[in-house]
């Protein structure tokens, strides 16, 4: 297919703009965004998205999920669509530009078409996906997890947040449950801009990620079920302590994480604690062990271990424990056509660009099991992200949204 032109370049400005806009929206304590899937937050940056995709001449079509997708025509409507976006839900404490970067990024290509009156054959599909980020209701990847057939939307309906809220009421609650059956649309391709979230590409003065890889995750979710007694009038060997057990258990994931370097992770990022009471040794913990690995095989290994490891810690302690698997998917593999019409767009364009696997988990990764998927990332400033100080520059938004320009337009054909 012919490229689409050396000259194209989205409008940097537009897009930096509209960025700082939605940062607006359920705005952070210290410069970030708390703006956490489907609350009132989440609703009103939704209304935004919806303005800005009303004033481009897209028209919104919303799934039983509420995830949101944004159609500019093609000159053969019953060609598949191109599908670009990301995520507009954010961590409780995140930063500005985690899955917003990629939908509007996604609505910066539309724009840019417009401006340059370019027409596509292909239709062109904006995307934001409901709870990417897994934070309020487990699991993360939640709407597109649905959609890829490997999520069941009536039981995610059900999930609850700390305070017991259902997902698919508060969904209802905000105004944002669509009626479209979730799944239906085909996809001719997936094209998702994220920043990378890791220090690679800053460390090694690259423009460009070309995401070939995404690594495996597990989320497990632990309770472990002691006794509540006074901390000051118990003896020692009569505890039951629940909290000492979630403390080596934390340990035991770190150390485990450690065997398997350079690649592996592991970390314990969510944690309860009842009674949670100064002079009540814990009853009850419940906390969410995330291990992460681009192969299997060392992702089930640590699994395995992990398991071997609290049944070992909690008969020491005499302690019960319930373990459930709360998130998953295997390590992933981008499909090579739309891998190489990301690289080819950073060449086209000029920018250093290098193969990289995704560290983070995204929406592409559920997509790329039912449509040909990549992705392109650009920096982040020290590799910080999750954080309420996560950073990026004008320019590296640029150059990816303008990678990300050539790739879908190139393979959403343009029409002389
Ligand atoms: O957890 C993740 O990797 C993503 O940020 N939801
Ligand atoms: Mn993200
Ligand atoms: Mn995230």
């Amino acid at each position: 297919m012919a490229a689409p032109g050396e000259n194209l370049r989205i409008n940097s400005d537009r897009l930096w703009d509209s960025i700082m806009e939605m940062a607006k929206i359920g705005p952070g304590i210290a410069g970030g965004n708390n703006r956490q899937t489907v609350t009132d937050e989440d609703g009103e940056g939704r209304h935004l998205f919806k303005r800005w995709c009303d004033a481009a001449g897209l028209e919104m079509g919303v799934d039983e999920m509420g995830t949101m997708f944004a159609r500019r025509e093609g000159t053969d409507p019953s060609l598949p669509p191109v599908y670009v976006g990301s995520h507009l839900d954010t961590q409780p404490t995140g930063g500005k530009y985690d899955g917003v970067l990629g939908v509007l990024g996604g609505l910066e290509v539309v724009r840019s078409l417009n401006d340059l009156g370019i027409k596509t054959k292909h239709p062109i599909v904006v995307t934001n996906w409901t709870n990417e980020e897994g934070a309020r209701f487990a699991p993360a990847m939640m709407a597109s997890g649905v959609f890829a057939g490997v999520l069941d939307q009536a039981d995610v309906y059900e999930h609850v947040d700390k305070d017991g809220k259902k997902f698919g009421e508060e969904l209802e609650r905000i105004g944002w449950k669509g009626t479209e059956k979730v799944g239906d649309r085909k996809i001719h391709a997936f094209f998702e801009l994220h920043i990378e979230q890791g220090p690679i590409l800053e460390d090694e003065g690259i423009d460009i990620g070309v995401v070939t890889h995404g690594q495996g995750l597990k989320w497990l979710q632990v309770t472990l079920t002691g006794k509540e007694a006074h901390t000051g009038s118990t003896p020692m060997p009569k505890r039951r302590n629940a909290g000492l057990g979630m403390a080596r258990v934390i340990e035991l994931v770190h150390e485990i994480a450690m065997d398997y370097q350079p690649d592996a992770v592991g970390a314990v990022g969510h944690m309860e604690v009842y009674p949670n009471s100064r002079n009540i040794i814990a009853g009850r913990t419940v906390f969410t062990i995330d291990i992460r690995s681009p192969e299997k095989e060392v992702l089930d290994a640590m699994d395995g271990r992990i398991r071997e490891g609290i049944d070992t810690i909690c008969e020491a302690l005499d302690i019960q424990y319930k373990i459930e698997q709360v998130g998953h998917f295997d390590p992933v593999t981008f499909d090579k056509g739309c891998v190489k019409a990301i690289r080819d767009a950073a060449e086209r364009l000029g920018y250093t660009h290098r193969n990289i696997v995704s560290g983070a988990g995204h929406d592409a990764c559920w997509i790329n099991r039912v449509a040909p998927t990549a992705m392109v990332m650009c920096p982040c400033v020290d590799g910080l992200s999750h954080n309420e100080a996560e950073e990026i520059t004008k320019e590296w938004a640029s150059a990816g949204a303008d990678v990300l320009f050539h790739a879908v337009v190139e393979t959403a054909v343009i029409v002389e």
